[in-house]
């Protein structure tokens, strides 16, 4: 319920206001509301909670994260009631969870659904932000926590012609909820990212046709999903504590370490046979079969090698298996994508794979896709293309800070934020997930968490001392911002001209490398530190704070770069 309505605007005020129900949204509103005993209210574009997972309903959807990490670990309730089922929970599955969650803490009752952000504008007089939706209705709160998810506005290439297909066409993060029929249907798939790798095999199944348009080839391993054993079952209702110490003492989040050993410190033969047993286990797992594998190319080298040799094993016709092992970029510094028999698709007689990095797509017609190499007449084409990833989101309101400052000009270089958290000359405004956080880079869950407690803890700071206005300082962003740079040039990350992380898939985007890639226990740690010196780096007012303290001498010092662990994925 609002504290009150603005009688001459009818605004209802708040504490906080909250924009997204998806993992991020729902915990920051039990935290803010259940915790603090804020008023709090969530505004979310979708008709129920889960985010991305509310839009991404494409054949194949499922989580890339092993069921027991991709959950909330604050509760041992929910921890110990909720049971999946699949090594991979499917996008059903994890709606059924996140409405569980919703519906155990009573948190629909502050959600307002079916309502889009417009705008967010920073009034400095009265220390509040003013909130409108595109239907109209107003909303003003102290404090603004985005929690809009990084991969959530869909980025659908500018194809001439796309007006005049007289076919359907759909993006895979907008998927209509009554599904899509492929049965006997000639299907064009643009897209072999980890969505079109889920997606190709599924539609494949139904399909009379399937054309997979390839621009970048990619790696991909097999995720062995399956159901989950009772024994299973019960060692995860027996080791929750063990299991959360494991995915919050690992850079990347995930329930399993990353083995402490270089390439070079195996012979050729031990290596091939540690490949081989991560290929069985499957899943992200491979990732973690070396230390060095994101630090240095030539131990890089030896995977991508080894993962090019299973393509060729898998797919029967030479001509294809090359074009789908031609991968020029490094193993995992473009998201590494997982897959229930993708190169496998690739042997069926309905299935062809086109090269359009060989011969480009030119245009859409009411019939098909149209490459240099001629048309594929199609019935439906699915956009498997990605998204306008991390500032998307945010950009994609009119968010205004001090003066009238709008984000979007603050950011035309490219994002700059304090820790992903905060953005200098936007007061009271958290971003979760933002750019400049470990989040995509991490398993997601296990960042939101830490994110909404850290956003908790420094609200309930502000009120326990009297503090009104809290906003990252200029030089620790730049500070900041120099840092998340430097953790990726430590990497081979950067090395992927054409990868989301660096914006280059959406045209005119600036490339900055945008999530960090020290490590989500190197970043809890530096966000731990920052916390217990009193959030320094940040610019206090209120409760004896001046308003414009001289940053700390240390601000800045977060770590050296190189000593990234191995970043995650
Ligand atoms: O998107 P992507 P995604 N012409 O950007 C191609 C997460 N995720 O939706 O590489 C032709 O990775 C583009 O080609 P290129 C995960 O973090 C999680 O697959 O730009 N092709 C690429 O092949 C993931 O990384 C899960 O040359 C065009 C593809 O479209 C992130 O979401 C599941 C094109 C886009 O790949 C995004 O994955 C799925 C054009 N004009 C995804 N434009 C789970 O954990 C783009 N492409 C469940």
């Amino acid at each position: 319920m609002p504290n009150t309505t603005d009688r001459s605007t009818g605004a209802q005020e708040y504490d906080a206001l909250i924009i997204g129900a998806g993992f991020s949204g729902l915990y920051q509103l039990h935290c803010l509301r259940d915790r603090l005993g804020l008023s709090a209210q969530v505004l979310e574009t979708a008709d129920g909670v889960g985010g991305t997972w509310y839009w991404n309903r494409y054949p194949g959807a499922r989580c890339e994260s092993e069921r027991h990490s991709y959950s909330y670990y604050f509760s041992k309730e929910i921890l110990e009631e909720w049971e999946w089922s699949e090594r991979y929970p499917e996008q059903p599955e994890i709606m059924r969870y996140l409405n569980y969650v919703a519906d155990k803490l009573d948190l629909k009752r502050d959600i307002q659904f079916g309502t889009r952000v417009e705008s967010a504008v920073y009034d400095e007089a009265t220390n509040r932000w003013h909130v409108e939706t595109e239907a109209g209705d107003q909303y003003t709160a102290t404090y603004l926590i985005t929690a809009v998810g990084c991969l959530s506005t869909a980025n659908i290439p500018d194809i001439p012609g796309l007006d005049s297909f007289a076919g359907d066409w759909y993006h895979t993060g907008q998927w209509p909820h009554d599904g899509v029929d492929f049965t006997g249907k000639r299907v064009g798939q643009i897209g072999t990212g980890s969505t079109g790798i889920q997606a190709a095999p599924v539609i494949a199944s139904t399909a009379g046709h399937l054309t997979v348009f390839q621009r970048t080839p990619n790696y991909s391993v097999p995720a062995h999903n399956g159901p989950l054993s009772a024994e299973f079952k019960q060692y995860l209702r027996e080791n929750h504590d063990e299991i959360r110490a494991i995915m919050q003492s690992t850079p990347n989040g995930h329930p399993f370490r990353i083995a402490d050993r270089n390439v070079a410190d195996v012979t050729p033969d031990e290596r091939l046979a540690i490949y081989e047993e991560s290929w069985r286990t499957g899943g992200l797992r491979f990732r973690a079969a070396f230390r060095d594998l994101l630090l240095d190319k030539a131990a890089n080298d030896t995977a991508a090698e080894f993962l090019k040799d299973k393509i060729r094993t898998v797919v029967k016709d030479p001509e294809t298996a090359a074009k789908l092992a031609n991968i020029d970029h490094p193993y995992a510094a473009k998201r590494p994508p997982i897959d229930t028999h993708y190169f496998e698709t690739f042997n069926r007689d309905n299935v062809t794979l086109v090269d359009v990095r060989a011969a480009p797509i030119e245009r859409i017609t009411p019939t098909g896709i149209v490459t240099v190499n001629g048309e594929y007449p199609l019935d439906i084409i699915v956009f498997a293309t990605g998204f306008d990833a991390m500032t998307g989101p945010l950009l994609g309101m009119d968010i205004r800070g001090r003066d009238g400052q709008a984000l979007k000009d603050v950011w035309s270089a490219g994002p700059k934020t304090y820790l992903g958290l905060a953005v200098a000359g936007f007061p009271n405004m958290f971003t979760v997930t933002g750019p400049g956080s470990p989040s995509v880079l991490c398993n997601m869950p296990v960042a939101i968490e830490q994110h909404v407690e850290w956003i908790t803890d420094c609200i309930a700071h502000m009120r326990e001392n009297g503090i009104d206005r809290i906003e990252a300082g200029p030089e620790a962003a730049e500070k900041w911002v120099e840092h998340v740079n430097d953790a990726a040039n430590a990497t081979l990350l950067p090395l992927v001209k054409h990868s989301w992380y660096l914006g280059a898939n959406v045209p005119g985007k600036p490339r900055v490398f945008m999530p960090y890639a020290g490590g989500m226990t190197r970043y809890r740690a530096v966000c731990d530190d920052i916390a217990a010196k009193g959030y320094e780096g940040f610019r206090k007012e209120g409760g004896g704070h001046e308003k414009h303290p001289p940053q700390g001498a240390t601000v800045g010092d977060f770590g050296p770069a190189a000593a990234i662990d191995a970043p995650g994925v």
